[in-house]
């Protein structure tokens, strides 16, 4: 006869991972067929924000506003939470089997809640729908998100409290910046007194998320706390400087930082009762979209880069301890391993692209095309793609510059921000540490092989594509198949993201376009310096 733990082993086992995003929200459901390494996506599915509910008047998950606000209406994630989940009840997927749920959010965006949340949450009506239970739960109607660009006085005032950018840098990871929630929440404070006074918690998306789900307010991670501002990178717990430094009663407002390979709550009798979860469903605390790309692209020790062309695109690397960068443009974040990671984030990633892709009417099909009809290099023709306002290096205003081409010629220009984007990454992630054996790219635009042979070119190495391009999702249910599985003996982060790194596609550098690439980047770099020395 089989013993018990022979037969659990044996046993199917689900896990559920969403992703709550800039432009979507997407979930992924992990069967496990016996062994945790017997691992399979069951289901992957997305809700597109603008397309689905265009009530809420949002473009790319954003609200049309002018000079570098951007916010989201919370209870549009709300909504998509509650219509993803009865999607796949309607589907069959055994939600009643899901044992854990963990969750990713689009990092530094928050949701300011007041008094009446907690008891709201905890007492919901499973013959209602959520939003409209939650329609009075929020003592600010909009969400600053990652976008947002407003505050940089607010991140001047902080950083001279604790002592300059420096110090900022080396207590929190990073130095201030526009869209960290620090600054956002310092901004919220000054400008609406009352409102700020009226907030009883203040949640990042990655933490309202599975507070919605657990039916009480949830901690914030250690891998979306490093995006505030407000913790202390060493410790991983909340900062008492740097929370004083932002606004008043700041820490009442705020659980202590909780670890993320923990459970932090069951899920609530809401869930349970309307989308038939079990009582014993466990929900972890969030973490940021790229802390779990990190987990979801099985990035657990050194030597590999992930990159993910997402609205936002972004860099980054598992770190075994805190090593910040000396230039202070990149940051370093918790890793939900309980390790770190270093990241550099691009505004200008997935909507620069399309906006060359729009202006010439382009498919992304013949976009593709058309890169193959420039070489490398782009016979000296250069654009700095400054669409929007940029992270990397700061740019404060929009304004895309070009260099030997006119913004009609549609071949320059599309290789032109390809090439940009690619030279800035390799610039500015060289302080990083040494040269990658590979690159393993996710997101949106890792759909499109033109670009990533572009990377594979300029970097040098290999880039690999899994099997998913929502690398977020993925990690978020990894983390709670983690959770679930470390309890019968230790099994790493790597073991389970392992089956799914099964690669449709690995690009390989061309050696001749990388030579040609060394220079180019070199001459980008020079673009770049002048055009930030004469912005002055
Ligand atoms: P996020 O998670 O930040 O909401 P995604 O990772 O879902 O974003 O990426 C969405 C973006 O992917 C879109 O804005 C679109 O520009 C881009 N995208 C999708 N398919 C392609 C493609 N074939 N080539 C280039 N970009 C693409
Ligand atoms: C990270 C960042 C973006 C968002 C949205 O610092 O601002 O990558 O997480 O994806």
């Amino acid at each position: 006869m089989r013993d018990f733990a022979t037969l659990v082993r044996t046993m199917k086992h689900y896990y559920l991972g969403l992703d709550c995003s800039t432009q979507s929200f997407t979930a992924i459901v992990l069967e496990q067929d016996g062994e945790p390494a017997s691992t399979r996506i069951l289901v992957e599915k997305s809700i597109h924000f603008d397309t689905t509910y265009p009530e809420f008047g949002t473009r790319n998950g954003v609200l049309p506003a002018g000079s570098g606000v951007a916010h989201t209406p919370p209870q549009l994630w709300v909504r998509a939470l509650e219509d993803i989940l009865d999607a796949l009840k309607k589907e069959g997927i055994p939600l009643q089997n899901i044992e854990a749920i963990g969750v990713s959010g689009q990092q530094h965006g928050s949701v300011y809640l007041n008094a009446s949340a907690e008891k709201k949450l905890a007492s919901l009506d499973f013959t209602q729908g959520l939003a409209e239970q939650l329609e009075n739960v929020y003592s600010r109607k909009t969400s600053p998100i990652w976008m947002d660009a407003t505050t940089s006085e607010e991140c001047r005032e902080i950083a001279a409290s604790l002592g300059g950018d420096d110090a900022v840098c080396a207590l929190t990871g990073s130095r201030c910046f526009e869209r960290f929630t620090g600054p956002q929440i310092r901004r919220f404070f000054k400008t609406e007194p009352k409102n700020y006074a009226e907030t009883a918690h203040i949640c990042l998306v990655s933490s309202f998320i599975p507070s919605l789900l657990a039916g009480k307010i949830i901690s914030i991670d250690p891998g979306d706390g490093a995006g505030m501002n407000l913790m202390n990178i060493s410790t991983r717990a909340w900062s008492l400087e740097a929370l004083n430094a932002t606004a008043p009663d700041l820490a009442t407002k705020l659980l202590p930082v909780q670890e993320s390979d923990s459970i932090a709550a069951g899920i609530s009798a809401y869930f349970t009762a309307r989308f038939g979860f079990s009582p014993s469903c466990k929900i972890l605390p969030g973490t940021g979209d790229n802390p779990a790309s990190l987990v979801g692209l099985g990035l657990v020790s050194s030597g590999v880069i992930g990159v993910s062309l997402g609205t936002s695109d972004t860099l980054f690397t598992y770190m075994s301890s805190v090593h910040t960068d000396p230039g202070g443009a990149s940051h370093v974040f918790g890793s939900p391993t309980g390790a770190y990671m270093a990241i550099s984030v691009y505004k200008n990633g997935s909507l620069a692209r399309e906006a060359v892709r729009t202006k010439h009417g382009l498919t992304w099909e013949s976009f593709s095309n058309l890169l193959g009809r420039t070489p490398p290099g782009n016979q000296g023709r250069v654009m700095l793609p400054y669409f929007d306002t940029e992270i990397i290096p700061r740019i404060g205003k929009p304004g895309v510059q070009r260099y030997g081409f006119s913004d009609q010629d549609v071949e320059a220009e599309v290789r032109a921000v390809i090439e940009a984007q690619m030279a800035s990454m390799f610039l500015h992630s060289a302080w990083m540490g040494e040269k990658p054996s590979r690159i393993q790219a996710t997101g949106g635009a890792s759909n499109n092989r033109e670009i990533l042979q572009i990377m594979a070119n300029v970097f040098g190495v290999p880039v690999m594509r899994q099997e998913t391009s929502n690398s977020a999702a993925l990690g978020a249910a990894i983390r709670a198949q983690h959770v679930v599985v470390k309890k019968d003996g230790e099994v790493s982060f790597e073991i389970l993201a392992r089956p799914h790194l099964r690669t449709p596609f690995t690009l390989n550098p061309d050696l001749e376009a990388h030579h040609s690439y060394q220079k180019f980047v070199l001459a980008y770099r020079k673009y770049e310096e002048d055009y930030i020395r004469d912005l002055g």
